[in-house]
């Protein structure tokens, strides 16, 4: 198996750190994103939306989307679960990745996108072609503020984003409260549970894969 990775990437690194945190090691390869490696011939032959990371498995079998990834080396190596262990756990993680994939990250992308000048007509990854629109990325800025609200308040309740165990719920959240650190999108100041949730969790070995 050999994973084609970006080491600047957000969607990729939430794979290095779901493999890091069950100690799997894996060949990968290095996507030149800024230099749009992803466009090319070779590249699209593995995954047609030209986005990492992309999982090939020995027989060549691609599998891309960090959740389908996910969900197959947890199948593989159960062990430590981060996919949830009961019916119950494993909806908590979907649930919460889903909405942190979609508020969170999402926004984020929105924001990013739509501001970075290196990315003028590539607002939206994939093949195509699609101009900025600025006003989506003042609206990216709000509701990552307005999200990041809205996971301070659910962990008032709970230690980590499903429940009382770290999951790829959380991998989701870190790589999203990173990737807002970096664009300069702090924490709210009264995002105390949020604050309290970050800094546990950044100490964890894995987050630096
Ligand atoms: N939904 C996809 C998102 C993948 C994605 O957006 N990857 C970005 C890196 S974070 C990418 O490859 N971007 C290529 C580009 O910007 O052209 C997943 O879960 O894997």
């Amino acid at each position: 198996m050999k994973l084609y990775d970006c080491k600047t990437a957000p969607s990729p690194r939430r794979v290095r750190i779901f493999l890091a945190e069950k100690r799997i090691e894996l060949d990968t390869i290095e996507v030149d994103l800024a230099h749009g490696e992803q466009f090319g011939e070779a590249f699209r032959k593995i995954n047609a939306d030209c986005v990492v990371p992309v999982l090939q498995l020995d027989d060549g079998q691609c599998i891309s989307e960090v959740v389908a990834i996910c969900s197959y080396i947890e199948a593989l190596h159960p062990e430590p679960a981060m996919l949830g262990e009961t019916p119950a756990e494993k909806a908590a993680v979907l649930m919460w990745n889903a909405k942190v994939e979609q508020q969170g990250l999402g926004a984020m992308a929105d924001t990013f996108r739509n501001s970075a000048k290196g990315l003028r007509d590539k607002a939206l990854t994939g093949p195509d072609a699609y101009p900025q629109i600025p006003e989506l990325a003042e609206r990216g800025r709000e509701r990552v503020a307005r999200f990041m609200h809205r996971i301070d308040a659910s962990l008032a309740e709970r230690t980590y984003i499903a429940g009382e165990f770290f999951s790829m719920a959380d991998i989701t959240a870190l790589v999203f409260t990173d990737f807002a650190a970096w664009t300069k999108i702090p924490l709210p100041a009264d995002a105390t549970n949020l604050a309290r949730w970050y800094s546990e969790v950044s100490k964890r070995p894995s987050t630096t894969a």
